[in-house]
């Protein structure tokens, strides 16, 4: 590749966006696509269409200096980047139509020497499928490109560190084309970079994301133990990590977000015998957001017959996570859904300091919330409610740990 090779980036979402800024910041040519003809035109303006620290800076700088530039249909490139969404079908089951249309689309456009890589999150052996779609399509190019996995591993809110300080694993369908994907990230990222096989790298971003669900899951598991037992969750976290070997993570209202919450079910959906302690960690931390309501509703109806009126009931928090304002498969949403679906004429205040407006919820100030509470249930541990001192006349369901 010499320096004025180009980059094709299928896919212009949380990561192949500041993909492409990372690689137009280096003065590589980059063509984004995307088929959002919405999402093309933001980025050809130089402005952005997703929230993330620094992207917004580095697009409009690449954009008019002629680095970065997306359409809605691929042209020729000789790196070949996929980004793609994998969502669900019914069932758990992972979806790689999207991966497999991106890779349809730049078939055509293949040449010798060209590199292919997936940075999609993808189910075991996707890589070899795609493989197979390409040779059967364009079989002269057998042994003439270079195809690999390499999964990103950013963290939404510091992508742009992340992604340039992060290790990489990097795994090719042959050791040349892991060598050549190599070559490719050692341009732009200084973690280090590791080399295996293409199913290992895709197992790898699948077992990274279900370690740590598991390991929630025990939280979690704990925390309905220690409700039983009378015993103070958090405390009993904090002593037992005392251990020199034992560190324990913190239980809450459930696991949420697009990536733990869902990365597990791509073993768990092919794999279903062996990954019994992956697949009980799912169910065990979606039973907890269950519990979280079964729990407000209890503490309404004991509140009923002690006071004999509906008490006020302040949600504080509908993110999946603190200090953040995205609610996808958020376990504090699923929640305050499920109590007010079960709702019997109480007034509920919901709290998320991260959004001033919900197309759904009437978002309250956490302060008027606080204040005309009878019932404090927080479900996120936003900054925000670190500062709150509960009145000895309220009850507070701490699920995430603001009161430990
Ligand atoms: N959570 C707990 N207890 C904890 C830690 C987290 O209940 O002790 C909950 C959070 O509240 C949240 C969920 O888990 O609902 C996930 O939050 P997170 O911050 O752990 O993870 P994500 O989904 O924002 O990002 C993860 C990261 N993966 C790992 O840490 C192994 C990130 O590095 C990945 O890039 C990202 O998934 C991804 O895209 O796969």
């Amino acid at each position: 590749m010499n320096n004025t090779f180009k980059v094709s980036i299928i896919g212009l979402g949380y990561i192949g966006l500041p993909m492409a800024a990372l690689l137009a910041k280096n003065h590589t040519y980059v063509s984004g696509v995307d088929i959002n003809p919405n999402v093309v035109d933001t980025i050809n303006r130089g402005d952005v269409h997703i929230v993330e620290p620094d992207l917004d800076v580095v697009i409009s700088k690449a954009v008019k200096e002629g680095y970065l530039s997306a359409a809605t249909i691929p042209t020729e490139a000789d790196v070949f980047l996929i980004v793609v969404p994998t969502p669900f079908k019914e069932k758990n089951e992972p979806d790689i139509s999207f991966v497999s249309n991106a890779t349809n689309s730049i078939i055509p456009l293949l040449k010798k020497g060209d590199l292919y890589i997936i940075e999609s999150t993808s189910p075991i052996g996707t890589t070899e499928l795609m493989t197979n779609l390409i040779f059967e399509q364009r079989p002269e190019l057998k042994g003439e490109i270079f195809i690999a996995y390499c999964p990103e591993r950013v963290l939404p809110g510091n992508v742009m560190y992340e992604l340039v300080h992060n290790d990489r694993v990097i795994g090719g369908i042959d050791e040349k084309s892991t060598k050549k994907a190599v070559d490719f990230y050692r341009k732009y990222i200084k973690g280090d970079l590791h080399e295996t096989n293409s199913r290992t790298a895709e197992m790898c971003k699948l077992v990274e994301n279900s370690s740590r669900d598991v390991q929630i899951a025990f939280a979690n598991e704990l925390s309905l133990i220690c409700d039983k037992a009378d015993i103070n969750v958090w405390e009993l976290i904090e002593l037992a990590n005392k251990h020199p070997r034992v560190n324990i993570l913190q239980p809450g209202c459930g696991v949420g977000g697009h990536c733990i919450a869902v990365d597990p079910y791509f073993i768990v959906s092919d794999y279903p015998m062996e990954s019994q302690i992956i697949g009980k960690a799912r169910e065990i931390n979606n039973y907890k957001s269950f519990w979280c309501a079964e729990k407000v509703q209890n503490a309404r109806l004991e509140y009923e017959l002690k006071h004999g009126k509906k008490p006020n009931i302040a949600l504080m928090g509908l993110a999946f996570k603190p200090n953040i304002d995205d609610l996808r498969e958020s376990p504090a949403k699923y929640i305050v859904q499920k109590v007010l679906q079960n709702s019997n004429n109480e007034i509920y205040y919901i709290v998320e300091p991260n959004i001033s407006d919900h197309n759904v919820f009437k978002i309250t100030d956490y302060r008027v919330a606080f204040e005309k509470a009878d019932i404090l249930v927080f479900l996120v541990a936003h900054d925000e409610f670190f500062g709150i001192s509960p009145r000895e006349d309220q009850i507070v369901l701490d699920f995430c740990g603001v009161f430990k």
